[in-house]
């Protein structure tokens, strides 16, 4: 019986309250309107900002809302005036929207749109309503522009992009947030070079695409610099020249001073993938005096500000930050996938849990671990 037009009641985790589990149980999608595509999720994975979103200290956070941003999956539908994507395309949801018209993406100068972030920071669609509710009636908010922990979501048509039907669903999900995002910071925000010496802060997901992207340029040094020992193994694999615990350095030596003295005076570019605003002025400070570039890639709780002495931007160093890699997701999630498939690009091996999507909590739990970096869960 075609599901076309009328609401559907699936499986959906529901972020209830922060810092509380999420609710796995049945929800009711309303029908796509006009510019608006339902999609099947057939696969998400869980990235750390879901995490932060529910852990409370996310400012545009609101509850209850159904999380995930980082899904593929089937078009059930369309509504009017869609024209871009039809019923039976394979997908990969877009939390950077690209209208194609708006200011921004006319600029050619930033992958940000704005056609839909008003909307999208409030947790509706762009008519400014929900197309979720829950059993009882109880509208559920949006979360950016995607809310992929729902067998079925509503998303604008400018926040999906149709792929090559042969590529894995269960792969290329992650190539709607992480490994986009660290990748298309290397090579697009900071435009890695050969030769170029590079430092990662932070070793999830994000920060280790950050290090193929580098590698994939011919960096001559990447440093990865994370808290956790587990780390260093995964970075190696990713192609990291050395790997710094900035904890267990010797007394008296602080992260800054060690790199700089390991590439004779800094860096040339810098990627903070932490969140922690502390380490965001580390990553800065590192930077080679005179033109070292700092991209920011972490999300900083509501309330933290980044700090430094005006003189490290005076004497050159560079701070800059990066959404989505800097990626235009309709135009250039394509290129991607072919990256992926001829091998170059590397995604499975981001891939270090599966679960069905009942688990979704365990996969919140995994994300912490220094042996998961991504749970990739499955409705199947
Ligand atoms: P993750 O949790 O998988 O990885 C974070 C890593 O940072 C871990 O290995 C952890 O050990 C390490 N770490 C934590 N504190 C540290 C410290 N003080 N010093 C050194 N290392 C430290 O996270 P992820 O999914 O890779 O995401 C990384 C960050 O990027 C998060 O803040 C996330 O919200 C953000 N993010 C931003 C964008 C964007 O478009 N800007 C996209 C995706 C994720
Ligand atoms: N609501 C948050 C915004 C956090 C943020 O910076 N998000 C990143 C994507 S994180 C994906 O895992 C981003 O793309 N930002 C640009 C944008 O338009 O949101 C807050 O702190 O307010
Ligand atoms: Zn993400």
């Amino acid at each position: 019986m075609s599901t076309v037009g009328k609401p559907i009641t699936c499986q959906a985790a529901v972020a209830y309250e922060a810092a509380k589990p999420l609710v796995v149980e049945e929800i009711v999608v309303d029908p796509p309107k006009a510019h608006e595509v339902r999609i099947k999720i057939i696969n998400t994975a869980v990235c750390h900002t879901d995490a932060y979103t529910l852990s409370g200290v996310d400012p545009e956070g609101l509850f209850p809302c159904v999380l995930g941003h980082e899904g593929s999956g089937i078009v059930e539908s369309v509504g009017d005036n869609v024209t871009t994507v039809k019923p039976g395309d394979h997908v990969v949801a877009l939390y950077t929207a690209e209208c194609g018209k708006c200011k921004f993406c006319l600029s050619g100068k930033t992958n940000l749109c704005g056609s839909v972030r008003a909307t999208q920071g409030k947790g509706v669609m762009p008519d400014g309503t929900p197309r979720f509710h829950n059993k009882k009636g109880e509208p559920l908010y949006h979360f950016m522009g995607c809310s992929t922990f729902s067998e079925y979501t509503v998303v604008a048509d400018v926040s999906v992009v149709a792929i090559d039907p042969t590529a894995p669903l269960d792969s290329v999900c992650l190539l709607g947030c992480g490994v986009t995002t660290g990748y298309g910071a290397a090579i697009k925000t900071a435009n890695v070079q050969k030769g170029d010496t590079v430092a990662v802060f932070g070793a999830g997901t994000v920060g280790l695409s950050v290090v193929q992207g580098a590698k994939s340029r011919g960096a001559s040094k990447i440093i990865v610099v994370d808290i956790n020992n587990d780390k260093k193994e995964w970075s190696a694999e990713f192609g990291a020249t050395d790997f710094v615990n900035p904890s267990e350095l010797p007394e008296g030596q602080d992260i800054v001073s060690k790199l700089v003295e390991m590439t004779d005076g800094g860096l040339d570019f810098t990627f903070d993938c932490t969140g922690n605003v502390n380490v965001m002025r580390d990553a800065l400070e590192a930077c080679h005096k005179g033109w070292g570039q700092s991209i920011i890639i972490g999300v900083a709780a509501a309330g933290k500000e980044i700090s430094t002495r005006p003189f490290q931007l005076v004497t050159g160093r560079v701070w800059k930050g990066s959404a989505f890699g800097g990626i235009k997701g309709r135009s250039e999630m394509g290129g991607l996938i072919k990256d992926y498939q001829n091998g170059s690009l590397k995604v499975d091996e981001f891939i270090t849990n599966r679960r069905p999507f009942v688990e979704i909590n365990d996969a919140f739990e995994e994300l912490h671990h220094g042996n998961c970096l991504r749970t990739v869960l499955s409705f199947k």
